[in-house]
């Protein structure tokens, strides 16, 4: 059995949280290229050249850990959403470290770790993995922006000692990924270890409204060009089409929202919105798009709105290697025999784009009341610790 030593992997995932820490709970505010994720990406590269790993950061600030041989590449992401909690990717990157070293200590097999930048999207969908796997060209992750109108091109600029080249995906054998659900279920369910077989695919896109802004008081309710009333509509139109196109399992979300210009008694001209969905199925992907725009070229038409869509951002459904997925189910098994189960990902991780690159897997442990994206997210730390030790029994496995 790799020497996994607990103490020092949540010494680590402490340390690590305290970059960024939002003084609410446990939560942190580590937002790509930040000061605090500069500065989590600086301390974790010191860690992983304790390790006895060649440190390389790459063109968009992934920073990799480097074994001298082909390795298994493990890792996660250590950037979080505005408001994210202390596990959130920073718990694979962690975890990788942990059996990196307790694999070279013990001479097993060589594990290279990997923290993806921006796999959160300040940016994108997963930019960094996205753009290291070719899901997404360098060229047109530099042209993308944040909420704030900062492109991507100037944010990785901050990034220090990125190197111009990226590292070759061929030294690797394949990647595994250890995160929190982010779910429900496992919790809900008392299991101690969720092994994914598949990661649902997703398309997000930003929508622009333009109508007519006025004075809220003398602009008679006939004849408004009400961007607000006109997201109303398109939202209310959206949900009543996908009735016969969605499962249970598909989920959309409009996260976010600018109003122009935002002030109450003033007629909202303009509105940009974020449109996001995900599904297993790639097809019922496709036909919940031709809704999406269907509906919003009908609320332009029959209200008077300008209608422009932004770029569409998107990654495909993947199942899980099934070499890779059985040592995780074996180690599972031996570990905490009964108390697992076999699940889909509703949430996108790095592991998708790595996808095109090597074979990948991917492991759960559960997230306290399914809460994730919020500084409210957390996972008892004997659960923490199951995942390493099956994490550490598969790697050996797989030697
Ligand atoms: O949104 C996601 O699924 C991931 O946590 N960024
Ligand atoms: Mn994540
Ligand atoms: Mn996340």
């Amino acid at each position: 059995m790799l020497p996994v030593n607990p103490d020092r992997f949540l010494a680590d995932l402490h340390q690590l949280r305290s970059f960024g820490a939002a003084g609410v709970g446990k939560g942190v505010v580590r937002p790509a290229y930040s000061e605090a994720d500069i500065a989590a990406r600086t301390w974790l590269a010191e860690r992983m050249r304790e390790a006895g790993l060649s440190v390389h950061v790459d063109p968009v600030g992934s920073v990799f850990g480097l074994a001298d041989d082909t390795s298994l590449l493990m890792g996660s992401h250590s950037d979080s959403q505005p408001e994210g909690g202390w596990l959130d990717g920073a718990l694979g990157v962690i975890a990788a470290l942990e059996v990196a070293r307790a694999s070279a200590e013990a001479g097993g097999p060589p594990v290279s770790v990997v923290s993806f930048q921006d796999e959160e999207g300040r940016f994108g969908v997963t930019t960094g993995s996205a753009v290291w796997s070719g899901n997404l060209s360098l060229e047109k992750a530099d042209g993308l922006t944040d909420r704030d109108g900062v492109s991507f091109a100037e944010a990785r600029a901050r990034m220090l000692g990125r190197s111009d080249a990226f590292v070759d995906p061929a030294r690797f054998a394949g990647f595994l990924e250890m995160h929190i659900e982010q779910g429900p279920i496992l919790d809900r369910e008392n299991e101690a270890i969720g092994v994914v077989d598949a990661i649902v695919g997703i398309r997000d896109m930003k929508v622009t409204l333009v109508g007519e802004q006025n004075h809220a008081g003398t602009t008679p309710m006939r004849g408004r060009r009400d961007a607000f009333q006109a997201l109303s509509r398109f939202n209310s139109l959206i949900a009543e089409r996908f009735a016969n196109v969605v499962t249970p399992a598909t989920v959309w979300t409009i996260g976010h929202v600018t109003l122009h210009p935002n002030a109450s008694s003033i007629v909202p001209g303009k509105v940009t919105f974020s449109m996001q969905w995900r599904d297993g199925d790639a097809d019922r992907l496709g036909r919940m798009e031709a809704i999406i725009r269907g509906a919003a070229e009908e609320v332009a038409a029959s209200g008077g709105f300008d209608l422009s869509f932004g770029p569409m951002l998107g990654l495909e459904p993947v199942d899980m290697d099934a070499r890779l997925r059985g040592a995780l189910e074996h180690a599972t098994e031996a570990k905490v025999p009964g108390r697992w189960r076999k699940m889909p990902s509703g949430a996108l991780h790095d592991a998708t784009n790595v996808s095109k690159l090597m074979p990948v897997a991917m492991l759960f442990v559960p997230s306290i009341g399914g809460i994730s994206h919020a500084f409210g997210e957390d996972t008892a730390e004997p659960d923490l610790v199951t995942g390493l030790g099956v994490l550490a029994g598969a790697v050996e496995a797989l030697g």
